[in-house]
């Protein structure tokens, strides 16, 4: 059985804002209000977000903004500087991106990130959210939430749940105990509508959702009602969406002929070599793992796999360990096909170098041509 994966949700507290008062920290501690003009009360936009001095008052997001004004009149009001927030935002995104091969921009302010490959529990990944909340507040200068959880939905609701610069754990065995005692509307997507029918049916919190018999709440609201209840007990998950995981990277030939002739075979792997290393390069991860498929002329299939001690990028390394694999199968039969593949990979560009920020100098023992945390085993 597979490891519970490990989804971590950032996002960034009171964003405009804390921008804001990043670019003139006299602002600190006082309300600030980004949005239109109050034009002294008489203004017809919205608030965009509020800093968290301004909540207090009973501001949010999308308030007009003439009521702001008439909850906090002293507060200061700034206009929306979009660029510069975009700035922050894609820098933070690259901060973010450059940990993972599996990440998710879902807004301006807030991704996932699957860190599955990355830590091995989640007493390493509290570590790393730590970490990783530091490097954006010294390079950007602003606050983060982070939620870590088995799935998305877990991991969203849990960065809400101590905001603002919140760090919430909820460990795949205490998803009920962290989910149960929750108001319904804490699941995002659950809006006045779904909260008042629920409300009808007597469901106040999270936990009466997940123990609701699943009819009634296909009878309410289809489809949408399975989701809910699987929501409500911890078991919805869904895929990251951009960025998906690379599990490996893999290439084989089929000879033309059937080959007995074990230099034409070697050469062959090391033309496959070349193709899966370029191919990694390419894609800007590292491996740990190679795996060598060999079929027979009678079709029958082998394949083999050996894990490195550390993470590697090295040409050789790929070649030298199918080699390896390979000479098991010497005297065995005719090849009919042969193929190399690369697994166990985890990102390394450019960006990489900043992971060394976030990661403990040990897990960099054994490093091979890299500086990329080792892989949990
Ligand atoms: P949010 O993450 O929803 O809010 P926030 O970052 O301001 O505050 P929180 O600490 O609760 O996360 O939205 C991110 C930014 O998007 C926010 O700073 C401003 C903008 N925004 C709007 O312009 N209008 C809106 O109605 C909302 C909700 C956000
Ligand atoms: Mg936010």
């Amino acid at each position: 059985m597979n490891p519970p994966s490990i989804i971590f949700h950032i996002d960034m507290d009171s964003f405009f804002s804390s921008v804001e008062v990043r670019e003139n920290p006299a602002l600190r501690g006082r309300p600030v209000i980004v949005g239109s003009d109050p034009k002294g009360g008489e203004g017809r936009g919205v608030v965009s977000t509020c800093s968290y001095e301004a909540r207090e008052y009973g501001i949010h997001s999308a308030m007009p903004i003439s009521k702001a004004y008439r909850l906090c009149p002293d507060a200061v009001f700034l206009p929306v500087n979009m660029q510069l927030y975009h700035q922050v935002s894609k820098n933070i995104m690259e901060i973010l991106k450059s940990c993972v091969s599996a990440f998710q921009q879902v807004s301006v302010d807030e991704a996932y990130m699957d860190v599955t490959g990355i830590v091995s529990d989640y007493e390493k990944a509290e570590k790393l959210a730590r970490k990783i909340k530091n490097h954006i507040k010294s390079a950007e200068g602003i606050t983060c939430s982070i939620g870590i959880a088995p799935n998305k939905i877990v991991a969203k609701i849990a960065s809400d749940y101590e905001k603002p610069n919140g760090l919430t754990v909820v460990r795949p065995d205490s998803l009920c105990d962290f989910l149960y005692p929750l108001d319904v509307s804490k699941i995002p997507g659950v809006g006045t509508k779904t909260r008042m029918t629920l409300e009808n049916m007597g469901i106040k919190t999270i936990g009466d959702i997940g123990k609701c018999d699943i009819q009634l709440l296909i009878a309410k609201f289809g489809k949408s009602g399975i989701r809910l209840k699987q929501i409500a007990n911890g078991t919805y998950s869904s895929e990251l969406l951009r960025h998906r995981l690379v599990k490996s990277i893999s290439k084989e030939v089929t000879f033309e002929e059937d080959v007995a002739d074990i230099n034409v075979v070697k050469k062959t792997l090391a033309m496959l070599s070349e193709q899966v290393h370029a191919r990694l390069l390419r894609k800007g991860f590292v491996f740990k793992t190679v795996n060598l498929k060999v079929r027979f002329s009678d079709f029958t299939t082998y394949t083999r796999s050996v894990t490195l001690s550390a993470y590697s990028n090295d040409k050789m390394s790929i070649y030298r360990t199918a080699l390896r694999m390979f000479s098991k199968f010497e005297g065995m039969g005719i090849f009919r096909l042969v193929g190399i593949g690369v697994s166990n990979l985890v990102k390394m560009d450019e960006r990489q170098k900043r992971l060394d920020d976030f990661f403990d100098a040990e897990q960099f023992k054994g490093m091979a041509n890299c500086s990329f945390p080792a892989h949990k085993e």
